[in-house]
């Protein structure tokens, strides 16, 4: 696998690599012979006073105090990895020179960061909300910022209303609450009194806003950018990221439990996916508009609360990225980590998106204030490729320009602007004609037609879990002209929809549809568009329920050919010690250590249970609260259940309740029963009932 690239070169010249036999000095190089006690004056039985001359101390004391920076504004709590990004072949040329998009000899290193939005940096990584998904290519002509999110579409139109959404959306002014959540009065006030939100709501009350794993959701770059060719024609662009493992969600239920029982569920799903083998890949596609046909749409294509619909813009897939390395440390990569959406090679541009303008701005502006303005000069953040320019000073420069010049032009003709046609950046020469005024053009009025396309492109499971967020974060608004004010609006999308919510939260319920429903549908908009091309096991984790008296040949046999599959699993047991094998008598003979005990890890946190056979071990699950507990839970949120023999009475006793289920229970007979993603098996036969578990097993 290819980790070591030009970045991780570049950063590998501030990595510090200590050793046992390092030796500890201050941060002036002086060894130090003791850190553990303040140098005070003492009698040898009495404590003195404290000595401020103690330089040892003071330092460690200074460098403690002032170890935060200020969080991000919005997009707090992250992740980050490091890849590559490669193009397939050169099919993006007749849009753009950009060697990045085009050249396919080349490997882009990247750096991507995760983040939920809301949330301070300690919040947890299951919320609802929509996930940040940033990519810094550091190309060869310079660092290209694609600062996208989870959902295509965006809450407001215009960057001068971010304050106000942003101030609505994080906790209330006065007691700083909620946490990592939109489920509160000030959200739902904003985004009623703005219909341009009502789509965007829509994605973030779907399960697009609980990711299973950041590495099973796809990424857009939400804003129009340009593409400029070698003819010097430009076109309008959308990036999208589709993940190789298709979009995944949790149900709510799980991402509930998750934020208690693992907060850091994501960040460690990535690490685990990465470092067990299975680095998480995405392929690039762009949709593209000619200049000419910018106008031939029924909605802005410069607004960004608008997707493209695929059937008249279609995706070309152009490149593939792949993140195959962690972070060394968080905080010098994946806290320092700073994203400009300015930040464009040449072969690419902005469009008029009043969105994108604005964060032309923001992003820039944020970094100083959090990183100070020589931020691009942090190791994480400094191109690949030589940097030469007149900026000079600022707090904490780094760089020694050895010059007697530090202006242009210079009689030295030292560091000179380049020509377009050697590589300078040139903005397209773009006819402008207007009146300078504060406005919203008549296509950036209509809110509700993208809406409804969306709501009605959905499956039926996947319009019932939307329809349940509504009605849990309404439920969670206490003022009613709040939830009166936004029930209202849901029936310019949909008048079921509506009723339904309506009557929960005890809202507005409407008696006839506010307005006609718009035709257009897109299947892309499902996340079941997604499944992967190739059904995979690859990076799930199951877990192994056993107790003393498993059969431990079966499940040595199981967890082999799972692996095989690459997944990862983990035994999980009545303690997190040596689990006696059937025949063995407990406290001797042969076993297997079990990973985590039923209390410590729960189903939440795994894709699927198989439960093995032996009657010893069988009994005491079925006598264990927690274990049934285990099987109902995972059962309730839709995994798979695999069982075999004795293991199969267990999974019957857990769901006995549940009508319709067929089980397979006679030990001696080795057919497969499957049914609800529940597979058993009467015994254990490596060649063919195990195997059939393991097809059926991604449900
Ligand atoms: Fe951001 N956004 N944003 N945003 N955004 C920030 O920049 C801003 C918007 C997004 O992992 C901030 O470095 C404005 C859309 C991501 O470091 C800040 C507007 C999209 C990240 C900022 C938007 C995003 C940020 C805070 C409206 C999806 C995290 C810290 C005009 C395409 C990047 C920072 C990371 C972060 C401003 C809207 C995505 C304040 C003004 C639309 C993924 O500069």
């Amino acid at each position: 696998m290819l980790t070591d690239n030009a970045k991780i070169k570049d950063l590998s010249r501030d990595t510090i690599h200590p050793t046992p036999k390092s030796q500890m000095t201050t941060d002036h190089g002086v060894k130090m012979s003791d850190t553990d006690h303040w140098l005070s004056v003492s009698n040898g039985t009495d404590v003195g006073p404290a000595l401020l001359e103690d330089q040892i101390a003071r330092e460690k004391i200074h460098r403690f105090d002032h170890e935060r920076i200020p969080e991000r504004v919005v997009h707090a709590r992250g992740t980050g990895a490091h890849g590559y990004f490669r193009v397939f072949d050169d099919r993006a040329k007749k849009y753009t020179f950009a060697p990045v998009l085009t050249d396919s000899s080349r490997t882009t290193p990247v750096f991507v960061r995760f983040s939920t939005v809301q949330g301070s940096k300690g919040s947890a990584d299951t919320v609802r909300d929509v996930r940040g998904f940033a990519v810094k290519f550091y190309t060869a002509e310079g660092n290209w910022d694609v600062v996208g999110n989870n959902i295509p579409v965006f809450f407001i139109q215009d960057a001068i209303n971010f304050p106000d959404f942003v101030h609505a959306v994080k906790p209330e002014p006065h007691n700083e609450v909620p946490q990592g959540q939109s489920a509160h009065n000030n959200f739902w006030d904003f985004v009623g009194f703005r219909p341009e939100a009502a789509h965007m709501v829509m994605w973030a009350m779907s399960d697009r806003a609980i990711p299973r794993s950041l590495r099973m959701m796809q990424g857009f770059g939400v804003n129009t950018f340009t593409l400029i060719n070698e003819k010097g024609e430009r076109h309008f662009v959308k990036f999208h990221w589709a993940p190789e493992l298709g979009v995944h969600s949790l149900v709510w239920d799980e991402a509930l439990k998750l934020g208690g029982q693992d907060p850091d569920f994501h960040r460690k799903d990535l690490e685990e996916a990465i470092k067990s083998g299975c680095p998480p890949k995405w392929t690039l596609s762009i949709q593209v508009v000619a200049e000419k046909d910018e106008h031939n749409f029924d909605f802005d294509i410069l607004d960004a609360t608008k997707v493209w619909p695929v059937d008249e813009v279609p995706l070309l897939p152009i490149g593939e990225l792949c993140l195959n390395r962690c972070v060394d440390e968080f905080f010098p990569e994946t806290e320092q980590v700073a994203f400009c959406t300015s930040h464009v090679v040449p072969g690419i541009g902005f469009s008029n998106d009043p969105l994108l303008q604005g964060r032309n701005f923001s992003y820039f502006d944020t970094q100083i204030s959090r990183l100070g303005i020589n931020w691009e000069q942090l190791p994480i953040n400094r191109p690949v490729c030589p940097v030469f320019n007149h900026n000079r000073g600022g707090a904490m420069q780094h760089r020694i320009n050895k010059s007697t010049v530090n202006y242009h032009p210079n009689r030295e003709d030292e560091v000179k602007t380049v020509p377009p046609l050697e590589g300078g950046y040139t903005e397209f020469m773009e006819k402008v004609i207007g009146l300078k005024q504060r406005v919203r053009t008549p296509k950036f009025q209509e809110h509700y037609n993208q809406a409804q396309m969306f709501y009605h492109s959905l499956t039926p499971y996947e319009k019932q879990h939307l329809i349940n967020a509504y009605c849990f974060e309404l439920s969670h608004c206490d003022d009613e002209r709040v939830y009166k004010r936004y029930t209202d609006l849901l029936n310019k999308i949909d008048f079921d929809l509506a009723v339904t919510v309506a009557r929960k939260v005890n809202g507005v319920v409407p008696d006839k549809p506010a307005r006609e429903t718009y035709p257009k549908r897109d299947s892309y908009l499902s996340q079941a568009f997604f499944a992967p091309k190739e059904p995979t096991i690859a990076s799930r984790r199951i877990a192994i329920l056993i107790a003393d008296g498993f059969n431990e040949i079966e499940v040595q046999g199981v967890r082999a050919m799972l692996a095989g599959a690459k997944a990862n699993c983990f035994l999980i047991g009545p303690r997190r010690s040596k689990i006696y094998s059937e025949g063995q008598a407990v406290g001797s003979g042969t076993g297997l250590v079990a990973d985590h005990h039923f209390e410590d890890q729960r189903s939440t946190m795994f894709d699927a249970v198989y439960v093995p056979s032996g009657s010893e071990h069988a009994k005491t699950l079925m006598k264990t609260g927690r274990a049934i507990h285990w099987i109902r839970e995972a059962f309730a949120h839709c995994k798979s259940i695999g069982a075999i023999g004795e293991g199969a009475s267990v999974v019957h006793k857990a769901l006995d309740t549940v009508e319709h289920l067929q089980f397979n229970l006679n030990r001696g007979d080795d057919s497969v029963t499957s049914s609800y993603g529940v597979v058993t098996a009467g015994t254990y036969n490596v060649n063919s009932a195990a195997t059939d578990t393991l097809k059926i097993a991604p449900g």
